[in-house]
């Protein structure tokens, strides 16, 4: 097995868990982060997210001797950088700022013949742009001082550490020998196919993996809005059509969420805007539903005689289901379009979300249900399937087609 020290920088949702994977499978690993209390809390045991087996991994990769600091490690032959990589909101393009941060500062303190891989995605030409260059501004070259390699990852909040050990992976780099080298690290855990193939490869795989996604997600939403504009129900039509063999539609909803689909297709919309018509306007449906929820809030108020907004409730305010991962979400691109508008903040409650993130957030789920005569579903928790018992007598519109879990009494929309 490769004995490479590692040094994975950016210990968020997706470095902690590749960092805490690898060490409990016997790699030496480092794990840097630039935030001072995100380190602390790490180094006194506590994670900083939750997740599906996450404590587990915690403590076996505690016992391998997995160590976290906030400096880049000058001993180690690969550097696994996993930082945000954001994207500009006007030009549509990566920013990729953080990247390049912390490559310089890899290449300040690297051994010869290091490898840096960056496993954040990226868009297509983004090592070619702005990391190779800083290997010559530092005086060193490509190949010879330093290995580029890309290595992105393809888990999915909510199952991440099943998907890290079982998902088959990318690996992009310049020299073929190279990536086999970074392979054996990762295939110290993984036990899906790894595939080395060159960076840009690498790099345009994963954005066109997410934007299929998107786009697959806003066929479905799109479909939705046609089925609500004739009266037809667009789960059963979704549902048969998928006995199909060929047919996968995925599910409508409130919107798209989260770091990563939200995101990742507005690369390539942002590097190639005279091309990627079908992938700008499937960012563009999929972003147009959280408004789209708000007009059908109204519309059933109206039917229901609900005249004050302030007996409106939203549940859920993280991007998807059973996750604490509030970014993009839906609900807040919702409470973000109402603020536009210049409404008040809504009423909301999320079990997941124990932070004060909305003015008028619930923490208590039978206080949330009582002052609302009209509950809109924005995430169907775990917790909404146990506890809906408790909503009686409500008016609910159910944006995620969570089933039959509503006791009688209740009158139900869907979007
Ligand atoms: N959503 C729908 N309908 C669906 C599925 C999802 O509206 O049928 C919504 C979700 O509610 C959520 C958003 O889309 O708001 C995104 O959630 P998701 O579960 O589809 O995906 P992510 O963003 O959590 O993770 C994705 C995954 N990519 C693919 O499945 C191609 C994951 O494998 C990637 O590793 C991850 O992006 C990433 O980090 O890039």
């Amino acid at each position: 097995m490769s004995k490479d020290l590692v040094n994975v920088v950016g210990l968020g949702y997706i470095g902690l868990p590749t960092a805490m994977m690898m060490a409990s499978h016997g790699v030496p690993v480092i794990g840097t982060d630039y935030k001072k209390e995100l380190v602390e809390s790490l180094q006194a045991g506590h994670l900083t997210f939750q997740e599906k087996g996450l404590k587990e991994l915690f403590a076996q990769a505690k016992a391998s001797g997995i160590q976290f600091t906030g400096e880049y490690s000058d001993q180690a032959n690969i550097y696994i950088v996993s930082v945000p990589t954001p994207y500009d909101k006007k030009s549509k393009r990566i920013d990729p700022h953080y990247v390049v941060s912390a490559v310089k500062q890899v290449l300040d303190v690297c051994r010869k013949g290091a490898i840096v891989v960056v496993e954040s995605t990226i868009s297509p030409g983004t090592i070619d742009r702005f990391v190779r260059p800083l290997v010559a501004e530092h005086g060193l070259k490509v190949g010879e001082d330093v290995h580029l390699v890309h290595a992105p990852e393809r888990i999915i909040p909510g199952n991440m550490v099943y998907e890290l050990l079982h998902n088959s992976r990318t690996i992009g780099a310049d020299d073929p020998a190279v990536g086999e080298r970074v392979k054996a690290v990762y295939a110290s855990f993984c036990q899906g196919d790894i595939e080395v193939t060159d960076i840009r490869t690498a790099e345009m795989t994963k954005v066109v993996e997410n934007t299929y996604r998107d786009i697959n997600i806003a066929y479905a939403n799109e479909l939705l809005k046609i089925c609500r504009s004739d009266g037809m129900d667009v789960h059963e039509i979704i549902r048969i059509a998928n006995k199909h063999p060929r047919v996968n539609i995925l599910s409508p909803g409130p919107g798209v969420g989260g770091h990563c689909i939200s995101v990742d297709s507005w690369f390539l919309v942002g590097d190639y805007p005279e091309l990627a018509h079908l992938i700008r306007q499937a960012r563009l449906i999929n972003d147009s539903m959280p408004d789209f929820v708000l007009e059908r809030t109204e519309q059933i108020m109206e039917e229901n005689g609900i005249t004050d907004f302030d007996r409106v409730g939203f549940y859920g305010l993280t991007y998807k289901e059973n996750v604490d991962d509030v970014r993009e979400s839906p609900t807040l691109q919702l409470i973000e379009s109402m603020k536009r508008h210049l409404a008040p903040s809504p009423k909301c409650y999320d079990p997941m979300v124990k932070k004060q993130i909305t003015p008028r957030q619930y923490q208590d789920f039978q206080a949330f249900v009582q002052d609302i005569d009209l509950m809109v579903v924005m995430i169907c928790h775990d917790h909404l399937k146990e506890c809906c018992g408790d909503v009686t007598g409500k008016v609910i519109l159910d944006t995620r087609n969570c089933g039959k879990i509503w006791p009688a009494g209740n009158t139900v929309y869907s979007l």
